[in-house]
């Protein structure tokens, strides 16, 4: 479902999508396919020459809206989306801090690592190092700043078998800001018995 208030921009944004779609690409091809979106965004002064006048005023009809295309069909960016002023921008459900995927990631979390905003497992949260410092660990892992998080351990092997029983490692950990950071634990003394004693790491995401 798409909403917008300029006719001719969620018309331009649909025809990207439509045309894109394999099912559908042989439908909905060649250049005159958007022809009206040229003539209607540029109705004053058209690329067809045509003089619209509906209200038979003697004046032009004033420009209908904003049409443009994406840059590719991956990443579906729009003018306002790549850091422009002006043109179309496409925003996923919720706007800014719309999480419509349920990942816990909001939209401009997801938008400033890459991920999918509309895919639960593609997400920023993650670990991203587990390095041994001394006698300490520092696990590092990517969040959105004034999420909950907490670092959890489980022993490594043991006679042969890996534990999945996690218990809280760090106290609640929230990182300041309201979008993407790169966060730490240090595991003081987390190293001491190694490498006789294994262990396995996780952060957990919400209360
Ligand atoms: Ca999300
Ligand atoms: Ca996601």
């Amino acid at each position: 479902m798409f909403a917008s208030q300029d006719p001719l921009a969620i018309d331009s944004v649909i025809l990207d999508i439509v045309r894109n779609e394999p099912l559908l690409a042989n439908n909905c091809t060649g250049q005159g396919v958007d022809n009206y979106l040229h003539e209607g965004a540029q109705a004053p002064n058209p690329p067809s020459g045509s003089f619209y006048d509906p209200g038979s005023a003697g004046s032009r009809l004033a420009s209908l809206g904003v049409h443009e295309h994406w840059n590719n069909a991956v990443d579906k960016l729009y003018s306002r989306n790549l850091g422009g002023t002006e043109g179309i921008e496409l925003l996923p459900r919720g706007g800014p801090n719309g999480d419509p995927d349920g990942d816990g990631m909001n939209n401009t979390t997801e938008y400033q690592a890459g991920t999918d905003q509309m895919d639960t497992n593609s997400t920023p949260f993650r670990l991203t190092a587990i390095t041994r410092q001394g006698d300490d660990i520092l696990i590092r892992w990517t969040t959105q700043g004034g999420t909950t998080n907490r670092v959890q351990v489980a022993p490594g092997f043991t006679s042969g078998r890996a534990s999945n029983t996690f218990t809280n490692l760090s106290p609640v950990i929230v990182p300041r800001g309201n979008y993407l950071v790169s966060t730490n634990y240090l595991d003081v003394g987390g190293a001491t018995n190694m490498p006789a004693e294994s262990k396995y790491y996780r952060v957990r995401l919400g209360p």
